[in-house]
C-alpha cells in the first residue's frame, strides 16, 4: 500500500458505512456503485503500479447533477473522494491513498457538439482522447494534444493534469486550448464557465483553476476545447544522430528552416529506443545511434513543406547533424515511427520497476541529468536513459531495476529535485505533482506561491475531502 510504502498517515475524514452505500446506490443506480474488492482492485493500482490505495468503493456517475449530489453528500459526511479519469496519471494522483472514495468519470462520456467553422467542441470529461480526435477528424479537425496514453486517458484527465505531450510544440498547452469548464466544487456546487468563446474577459479566469490542479479544486464535467485544422500534409523522419550538441543544433535549424510547419520535435537516447526493442520486440528502422530525433512536419500544402524538408534534410545530412534516416508520409510507417516513440513510456516496466521523472530544464543542460545519474546509479540499475520533448524543454528520465527498492529511491530522491533547482527547472514539467511529489514541490515553488495554493485549497474545499495527500505539503 502507497500509505505503508511512503509512511502516510490517514487524515480524519469520515469512514465509509452501509448507509452511505445505501444512499450512493439510491442516487446511481447499484450497478454504478462497485464494491466488489476484485472489481475494486484496478481503479486502486496506478499505471506504472507504484501506488496502490485501500478504496472500498468506485461510484459512476452519468451526468453533472450526480457529480454534484455525490459530493455534497460527501463533503456533509467529510468523506474523502480521489476523482479518476482513464487512470493513465504517472504520478499517482489518479488512485486513493487510503479508502477514499474514487469517483470514476468513464459513463460521462457525451461528445455534445462541435462547431466546424470555430472548431470548438463540447463534450463529457470522461470522453477518451482518442475516440473525441477520431470523431474531430472526421470534420476535418483534429485535437490540440497527443500522447502516448490516447486510447484510455479521458478529457477531463488531460485537463486536470493540464497534460503536454506530443505537439504542444504547435498547439501549445491546454491553457490556451480550453475555451470553457463546467467543474463541481467539493461541496456540490456546480461552476458553470462553459463557454466556447475564444476571448472572454469578463472577471477572473476561473477555467484555469482546474486545468492542472489534478482534481484538488474541483471535478471537471464538462470540457469546451478549441481544435485546430487538420493538416492536410504530414510528413515525418526519424534520424540517428550522434551526440546531444547535435540534437540542439538540429533543433535550432529545423524551427529556422522549418517554421510554422514544424509540429513535433522528439528526442530519444539510445538506451530509450534500445528499452523499446529489447523489451517490447520494436523493430528500429534506423542503426545504433547514440540519439534519435523524431521531426514531424504538418501544413496545407505538401508541394511547400515537401519542398521546404528536403532543403532542410540535405542542409543537416552536409552538416553532419544527421548521420542516417528515414522520411515518410505514409500513414501506416508514420504509425509505426510514432508507435516506438509513444511506447518508450511502458517498455521500462519490463525489466521490473520504473523510476520515473518528468522535468524541465534549460536545453543547454537537458541531457546532463541522464549522464549524472548513470553515473551515480553504476550497477544498481539495469538502464538510466533519457528522452522527450525536446521542443518544450522537457526531459523523461526512466531508471529502471528488477524491483523498487529504498536504497535505490534514496539514491535518486531528492538528489535529482536538488540539481534541476539548481539550474531553475521544473520537478514536474507535465505530468503533475500528485501523490509522488508534494513533499519535494518547494524545489520549484517558493513560499508565497505555496502559501496561496493552501489559501486557494482551504476557499475551494475548506473540509479537504478532494483528491487529499496528493499536490500540496502538509
Ligand atoms: P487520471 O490518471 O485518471 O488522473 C490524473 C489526475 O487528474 C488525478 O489527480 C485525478 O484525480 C485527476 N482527474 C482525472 N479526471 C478528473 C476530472 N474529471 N476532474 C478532476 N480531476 C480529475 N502526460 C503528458 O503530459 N504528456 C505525455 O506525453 C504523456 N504521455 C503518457 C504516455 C503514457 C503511455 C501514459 C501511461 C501516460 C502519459 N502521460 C502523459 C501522463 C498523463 O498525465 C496522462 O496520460 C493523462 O493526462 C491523464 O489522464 P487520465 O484520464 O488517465 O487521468
Ligand atoms: C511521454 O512523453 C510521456 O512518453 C511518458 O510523458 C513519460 O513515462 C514517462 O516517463
Ligand atoms: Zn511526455
Amino acid at each position: 500500500f502507497s500509505s505503508e510504502k511512503y509512511s502516510i498517515k490517514r487524515k480524519n475524514f469520515g469512514s465509509l458505512h452501509d448507509a452511505d452505500l445505501n444512499y450512493f446506490r439510491s442516487l446511481l443506480s447499484a450497478d454504478r456503485v462497485i464494491t466488489e474488492e476484485s472489481d475494486v482492485l484496478p481503479f486502486n493500482i496506478d499505471w506504472i503500479k507504484n501506488c496502490r490505495g485501500q478504496s472500498k468503493v468506485v461510484l459512476k456517475p452519468k451526468t453533472t447533477e450526480e457529480v454534484s449530489q455525490i459530493l455534497s453528500y460527501c463533503n456533509s459526511k467529510k468523506l474523502a473522494v480521489c476523482p479518476q479519469g482513464g487512470n493513465t496519471g504517472l504520478v499517482g494522483g489518479s488512485v486513493p491513498v487510503f479508502d477514499e472514495i474514487i469517483l470514476h468519470l468513464g459513463l460521462m462520456n457525451k461528445i455534445i457538439s462541435l462547431d466546424e467553422i470555430s472548431g470548438a467542441l463540447v463534450c463529457e470529461a470522461g470522453c477518451i482522447l482518442e475516440n473525441l480526435d477520431n470523431h474531430v477528424r472526421e470534420h476535418n479537425l483534429i485535437m490540440p494534444l497527443d500522447l502516448g496514453a490516447k486510447g484510455s486517458c479521458h478529457i477531463g484527465g488531460n485537463i486536470s493534469t493540464n497534460a503536454g505531450g506530443l505537439r504542444l510544440l504547435r498547439y501549445g498547452n491546454l491553457h490556451g486550448s480550453v475555451l470553457g469548464i463546467e467543474a463541481v466544487k467539493a461541496d456540490g456546487t456546480i461552476i458553470d464557465c462553459l463557454r466556447t468563446l475564444k476571448k472572454d474577459n469578463t472577471g477572473y479566469h476561473l477555467k484555469h483553476l482546474f486545468i492542472g490542479s489534478e482534481g484538488t479544486l474541483g471535478v471537471v464535467t464538462k470540457v469546451a476545447v478549441h481544435c485546430p485544422a487538420l493538416p492536410k500534409a504530414v510528413t515525418l523522419g526519424f534520424f540517428g544522430v550522434n551526440c546531444f550538441e547535435n540534437v540542439l543544433e538540429l533543433y535550432k535549424s529545423a524551427k529556422s528552416s522549418l517554421g510554422e510547419i514544424l509540429s513535433a520535435f522528439e528526442m530519444a537516447d539510445n538506451g530509450a529506443i534500445s528499452s523499446t526493442v529489447e523489451n517490447l520486440k520494436l523493430s528500429n528502422p534506423l542503426g545504433d545511434f547514440p540519439f534519435y530525433v523524431l521531426i514531424e512536419s504538418s501544413g496545407s500544402d505538401e508541394g511547400h513543406d515537401n519542398e521546404k524538408l528536403n532543403r532542410f534534410l540535405t542542409k543537416e545530412m552536409e552538416t553532419g547533424h544527421i548521420i542516417d534516416g528515414t522520411v515518410t508520409s505514409e500513414p501506416a510507417k508514420m504509425r509505426n515511427i510514432w508507435n516506438i516513440r509513444e511506447s518508450i513510456a511502458g517498455a521500462g516496466l519490463v525489466d521490473g520497476y520504473v523510476f520515473k521523472y518528468d522535468v524541465s530544464i534549460p536545453l543547454q543542460n537537458y541531457y546532463d541529468i541522464v549522464l549524472l545519474l548513470r553515473k551515480r546509479l553504476g550497477n544498481k540499475a539495469t538502464r538510466v536513459y533519457g528522452y522527450g520533448h525536446v521542443g518544450d524543454g522537457n526531459i523523461h528520465i526512466n531508471v529502471t531495476t528488477p524491483e523498487y527498492t529504498k536504497e535505490v529511491y534514496e539514491m535518486l530522491e531528492p538528489y535529482i529535485f536538488e540539481e534541476v533547482a539548481k539550474v531553475r527547472g521544473s520537478i514536474s514539467a507535465e505530468h503533475g505533482v500528485g501523490f509522488r511529489k508534494p513533499q519535494f514541490i518547494h524545489y520549484s515553488k517558493d513560499e508565497t506561491a505555496l502559501h496561496l495554493m493552501h489559501g486557494l485549497k482551504h476557499f475551494m474545499d475548506p473540509n479537504g475531502i478532494l483528491n487529499p495527500y496528493k499536490v500540496l505539503p502538509d
